[in-house]
């Protein structure tokens, strides 16, 4: 299924003469406080969030699935869904495959079908961290830091393989997400288990392509409960510094402990010029994989004020890749990623509401509670309009959650896939 963008622009109609207004409104404010309104536009409409292949059934949790219907079957039925999200919104202008979950059968024809629905194929991520059928080997006792050699040289080789296939699709990146750890004190040696995920890395990462990036993505915990090899940015740092200059940090929003400050992780990576990808979603106890925006939309807000900042101010570091890693089990996994499409945009917008120079300004002159009204007034500024007006610009909707209802999506996938489609690779 395709939503062609007449259906969009009749759908526009309902809410063009509120959106005017709203619009109206807010621009005149904005341009009172100096702003530049379609630079900002542009800059939102710029953004692009690429969605995971994995998010587009309902996901579950180790105690049960409850599937959602009219689930994506195949690759190329997810690929349809990421353009139903991309019609709406024109932000989710690409997608970002798991291996082995999602290979492609007929490479030209999945290229084909994601360039009719306006995707590009983000960071292709490889996956070590559950047995895959046949193999010789087992990740029971991890992958990459295993200290079998034929473990280690297996989950390399599954690494370069999900390399050969990023590059038939024109990705540019490869994520490294380990489960490696411990579940039990003294079960490994630590040092040893960095020291082989060192050499694992570097063997994977000499097989990178010339233009291409490696992230590696860190987490504290989970599967593993007492510790995890890559547990935290510094190790990932360290490791990516050991690699080499197309090594990157990834940091997922879900993978750290409770009330760490992730704004100064970002900037911190930023002006090292190591920062490279991004995973968004909220929390409320660990990596819940949440919507993003839902629990705390302030720190996502310090977060993009950072990321803000060092896209302004850090050339040495790379354009990031932004994807949204999240999933629910018991809303409909659309209307998860429009609602968290729209948290991103509108966290990003905030933030391009902040003076700068005059932050600057009031830093300097230690005027502590003008740094905390900059920030706050333009988070307390209600800048949906911005958005919508983005979406507007190019051909999306005003409204896509109700929009997507009001058209019917999830009825129409039912009708193709039937009730009972449970989505594939998971
Ligand atoms: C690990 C993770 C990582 C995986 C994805 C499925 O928690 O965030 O990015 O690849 O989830
Ligand atoms: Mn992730
Ligand atoms: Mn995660």
């Amino acid at each position: 299924m395709q939503l062609n963008i007449d259906q969009v622009l009749t759908e526009n109609k309902k809410f063009k003469t509120n959106h005017s207004d709203n619009f109206d409104f807010l621009s005149k404010q904005l341009e009172n406080k100096g702003k530049n309104v379609n630079n900002i536009l542009k800059k939102i409409a710029d953004f692009q969030v690429a969605i995971p292949s994995w998010a587009l059934g309902a996901g579950g949790t180790r105690f049960g699935r409850f599937g959602f219907f009219g689930e994506p079957a195949s690759l190329e039925q997810k690929i349809e869904d990421v353009g139903i999200l991309h019609a709406l919104t024109k932000t989710a202008g690409a997608v970002s495959l798991h291996i082995p979950w999602d290979i492609p059968q007929d490479y030209n024809a999945i290229k084909e079908l994601a360039k009719a629905n306006g995707l590009v194929f983000d960071a292709v991520n490889s996956n070590t961290f559950q047995d895959q059928k046949n193999a010789k080997e087992s990740y029971r006792f991890g992958s990459l830091s295993n200290l079998n050699s034929s473990v280690r040289d297996q989950a390399i080789q599954h690494n370069i393989d999900v390399i050969k296939i990023g590059n038939k699709l024109g990705s540019k990146s490869l994520t490294v997400w380990l489960a490696d750890g411990a579940n039990f004190a003294g079960q490994r040696n630590f040092q040893s288990s960095l020291i082989h995920t060192e050499d694992s890395l570097k063997s994977i990462y000499s097989e990178l392509p010339e233009d291409w990036k490696m992230f590696i993505e860190y987490k504290p915990y989970e599967p593993n409960f007492y510790s995890t090899v890559i547990q935290d940015w510094g190790t990932s740092f360290m490791l990516a510094n050991a690699c080499g200059e197309k090594a990157y940090t990834l940091v997922d929003l879900g993978h750290h402990l409770p009330n760490t400050n992730i704004e100064q992780i970002v900037s911190t990576l930023m002006l090292k010029g190591k920062l490279g990808g991004f995973h968004f979603n909220d929390s409320k106890y660990g990596d819940d994989d949440s919507t993003v925006g839902s629990v705390k939309p302030y720190a996502l807000f310090l977060i993009f004020n950072e990321l803000v900042y060092g896209m302004a101010n850090n050339s040495q570091n790379p354009d990031l890749a932004w994807m949204i890693d999240a999933s629910h089990n018991i809303k409909d996994p659309l209307e998860d990623l429009l609602q968290s499409l729209e948290a991103i945009q509108e966290a990003y917008a905030k933030a391009l509401l902040i003076d700068q120079e005059e932050l600057k300004a009031a830093q300097e002159r230690n005027d502590v509670t003008l740094c905390q009204e900059i920030l706050q007034d333009a988070y307390r500024t209600d800048v949906r309009p911005l958005l919508a007006q983005a979406r507007v610009l190019s051909g999306g909707a005003i409204d896509p959650l109700n929009s997507y209802r009001s058209l019917k999506v999830r009825e129409s996938l039912i009708k193709q896939r039937g009730v009972n489609s449970i989505a594939s690779g998971l």
